[in-house]
């Protein structure tokens, strides 16, 4: 029989890596077996450093809660949007990056071709039903040479994938719990964004979803 639509029941189907760009992967369930050791991690993180709402340069609350660890944390204000070595709440450190968090983003970026992927940053974005991220390119990091590893836990959203200007056409990615999104080199620089998340009951997190992005931003 011809095969005409994904085998559900087939596990081997969905998780194949789906190439996005030319140095773009989505690595459909590849923190799957990590998930159970990083929910506690994360959850002693956020307790060091909970999230919060970000204020823009343009004086607007971001909707996405956000928090970070590691060496460096991505911050905004109305300065601008810089990584600081400290978190503005506490003035203290940011937690440390989680092993279990720095070694599955080592693999992952290893299988897109990015064989020295030195993180030393991870931002942590928390969506609510209804809260969208819009088209953006991440640009404060220092060397671009150095790809970003995106880690989905929880509800599912839509990621917007679009080119090298904000008006390029998008193509849509669906990211899901335990999905990974490995992207750098010429892929590096393009604008993305998240649609607003659908309300749904996630069985371990709930209405949330968490997406982890590490980085080398310093
Ligand atoms: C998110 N992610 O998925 C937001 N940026 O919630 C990002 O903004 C992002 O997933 C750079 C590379 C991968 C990403
Ligand atoms: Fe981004």
């Amino acid at each position: 029989m011809m095969q005409t639509e994904l085998d559900l029941f087939n596990p081997q189907d969905p998780l194949q890596p789906q190439w996005v760009g030319n140095q773009a992967v989505l690595l459909p369930g590849f923190a799957l077996p990590q998930v159970q050791a990083l929910l506690p991690v994360l959850r002693e993180v956020v307790a060091q450093a909970p999230f919060r709402h970000m204020v823009t340069p343009g004086g607007l609350k971001m909707a996405v809660g956000l928090t970070n660890c590691g060496a460096l944390g991505w911050v905004s204000d109305r300065q601008g949007y810089r990584y600081s070595p400290v978190d503005p709440l506490s003035n203290q450190s940011w937690p440390v990056l989680p092993e279990v968090l720095l070694e599955l983003a080592n693999r992952a970026a290893a299988l897109a071709g990015f064989n020295n992927f030195q993180a030393d940053a991870c931002l942590i974005n928390c969506y609510r039903p209804g809260n969208r991220l819009s088209l953006h390119q991440d640009r404060d990091e220092r060397d671009f040479t150095q790809p970003i590893v995106s880690v989905s836990l929880g509800l599912p959203a839509v990621f917007l994938f679009g080119g090298h200007t904000r008006k390029e056409p998008t193509q849509r990615i669906g990211l899901r719990h335990g999905d990974v999104l490995v992207w750098g080199g010429e892929d590096r620089l393009r604008y993305h964004g998240v649609l607003p998340l659908k309300p749904g009951a996630h069985p371990l997190l709930g209405n949330l979803r968490i997406n982890l992005t590490l980085r080398k931003a310093g």
